[in-house]
C-alpha cells in the first residue's frame, strides 16, 4: 500500500523487526552504550559484517536507526544517518565528500557556522570554496571549476529567504561529476524534497522543525546508500559526532506532528507577512509566500509552502532594530527557529554583529533586518505583540 506523507509520519518504517518489544506502540528508548555478544564468534561475525546486529552505540543504535529510516523515507532517500547536531551532520558530509585540492561551490547566504566550517576546511585542508548567486543553471555552470566536487546549497537562505534553483544546481553539478548537497532545514520534507529535483545528499538541523519543540539539538543526513555508507564508516564513526538515543527519541516523537505543525507555521507566517508588508514602520518583508516575492515562479515550482520563517526591515536602521526587539512582550528574543515559541532575532546586533557593516550589507543583512520564526501561538496574539512594538517605534 502506498501511504501518504501524513500517514508515514505516524507510521514510520521499522528497520529493526525487534525494536518494539512487548508490543509497545511507541518505540522504546535504547539508552545503552554497548550490546553484548552471546559468544566470541558472534562478536567476531558482527565486526566482520557477517551477522547483522548492534555492537556499540557510536556504530549504531536501534533508536537512532529508527529516526534515520524515518527521515530517509520522508525525503525519498535510501539511507539516513543521525548526528549530535546539524553542524555535526554537515561537517561529516563535507569531510566525507571532499579531498585536499577540491573546490566547493556554495550558495551565498549559508548559515554562519557552515561558512565557518568551509573556512576551516580551506585554511587547514586546502579545500577551496566560492560563495555564488546560484539563480539559474548558467550561473551554477559558470561557478564550476575542473576540481569542483560538491555544490552546497541552502534554500531558503538564512536570514534573507533567497531561493536557489535546485534542479539547475543538480544539472550543473552532475554535468561536471560533482554532487549536490542541500540543507533542507528551513523547508522540511513537508514543503520541499530536494532529492526529487536531483540532490544527492540532504542535511537537516533537526533542532528546528523536525524536533519542533525546542528541547533537542540533533542533525541528519540522508542520501544514497553508497555515499552514506562511506560517511558512516569514517567521518561518523571516527569523528564520532553521533546523535544520542534520547535526542533521537525526542525527534521521533516530534515527527509525528510535523505536518500539522508545518500547516500552522505556514498559515500564521502567511498572515503575519501580509500584515507586516502593510505596516508603515516596515520598509520590506522577505517571505517567499508573498504574491510579489521576486522569485515567485521558482517558489511555486520547488516548494509546497513558504515555511514559518521570514525577515523584515524596520524603518530607522540599527537603533530601530534594537528598540523593536526590546519592545516585544510575548515573542521571544532568541536565536534558533522552527519551534513552538515565536522567536525573534536582530542579526545586525546579535548573530552578525561581528561582521563589518559593509560585509553585512553585501550579504543582504540591513541594519534594521529582523528575523522572525513564527511559532504555534494564536496568530492574533503574535501580531498584537509585533504591532505594539512596531507602533512604539514612531513615538
Ligand atoms: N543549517 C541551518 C539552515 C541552520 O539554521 C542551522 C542552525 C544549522 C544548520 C546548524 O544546526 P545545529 O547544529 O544548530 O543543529 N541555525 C541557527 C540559527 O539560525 N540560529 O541559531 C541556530
Amino acid at each position: 500500500m502506498t501511504l501518504s506523507m501524513d500517514t508515514r509520519l505516524v507510521h514510520p518504517p521499522n528497520p529493526n523487526g525487534d525494536a518494539r518489544p512487548f508490543g509497545a506502540l511507541t518505540p522504546p528508548l535504547f539508552q545503552t552504550s554497548t550490546f553484548y555478544f552471546d559468544s566470541a564468534e558472534q562478536g567476531g561475525a558482527r565486526f566482520a559484517g557477517r551477522e547483522s546486529g548492534f555492537i556499540y552505540s557510536r556504530l549504531g543504535n536501534p533508536t537512532t536507526q529508527l529516526l534515520e529510516a524515518a527521515v530517509a523515507d520522508l525525503e525519498g532517500a535510501e539511507m539516513g544517518l543521525s548526528f549530535a547536531s546539524g553542524m555535526a551532520a554537515i561537517s561529516a558530509v563535507l569531510i566525507g565528500l571532499v579531498r585536499a585540492g577540491d573546490h566547493v561551490v556554495v550558495s551565498r547566504g549559508v548559515y554562519g557556522c557552515t561558512y565557518g566550517l568551509l573556512c576551516l576546511l580551506q585554511s587547514k585542508f586546502n579545500v577551496q570554496f566560492t560563495l555564488c548567486d546560484l539563480h539559474d543553471e548558467a550561473a551554477v555552470s559558470r561557478a564550476m571549476r575542473p576540481n569542483t566536487t560538491v555544490v552546497y546549497v541552502e534554500t531558503p537562505a538564512n536570514p534573507t529567504m533567497e531561493l536557489v534553483d535546485l534542479e539547475a544546481c543538480a544539472n550543473a553539478a552532475h554535468a561536471c561529476g560533482a554532487r549536490l548537497v542541500v540543507d533542507n532545514t528551513f523547508a522540511t520534507p513537508i514543503l520541499q524534497r530536494p532529492i526529487e529535483f536531483g540532490a544527492d545528499v540532504v542535511v537537516h538541523s533537526a533542532t528546528k522543525y523536525l524536533g519542533g519543540h525546542g528541547d533537542v539539538i540533533l542533525g541528519l543526513a540522508v542520501g544514497p546508500k553508497s555515499l552514506l555508507d562511506e560517511i558512516r564508516v569514517s567521518p561518523q564513526k571516527d569523528i564520532g559526532g553521533i546523535a544520542a538515543p534520547f535526542d533521537a527519541w525526542l525527534v521521533l516523537r516530534g515527527l509525528k506532528t510535523l505536518s500539522l505543525r508545518m500547516d500552522r507555521h505556514v498559515a500564521s507566517a502567511m498572515e503575519i507577512a501580509g500584515r507586516l508588508s502593510r505596516h508603515p514602520a516596515v520598509a520590506a518583508v522577505y517571505y517567499p509566500g508573498l504574491p510579489d516575492y521576486p522569485q515567485r515562479s521558482l517558489y511555486l515550482r520547488q516548494m509546497n509552502g513558504a515555511g514559518g520563517v521570514m525577515s523584515f526591515v524596520v524603518r530607522g536602521g540599527m537603533d530601530a532594530g534594537i528598540r523593536f526587539m526590546n519592545g516585544l512582550e510575548l515573542c521571544t528574543r532568541a536565536v534558533s527557529l522552527g519551534e513552538t515559541h515565536t522567536l525573534v532575532e536582530h542579526p545586525a546586533s546579535m548573530t552578525h554583529s561581528a561582521v563589518p557593516p559593509e560585509a553585512r550589507r553585501e550579504m543582504g543583512i540591513e541594519d534594521g533586518l529582523i528575523r522572525l520564526s513564527v511559532g504555534l501561538e494564536d496568530v492574533d496574539d503574535i501580531w498584537a505583540d509585533l504591532n505594539q512594538s512596531l507602533c512604539s517605534l514612531a513615538l
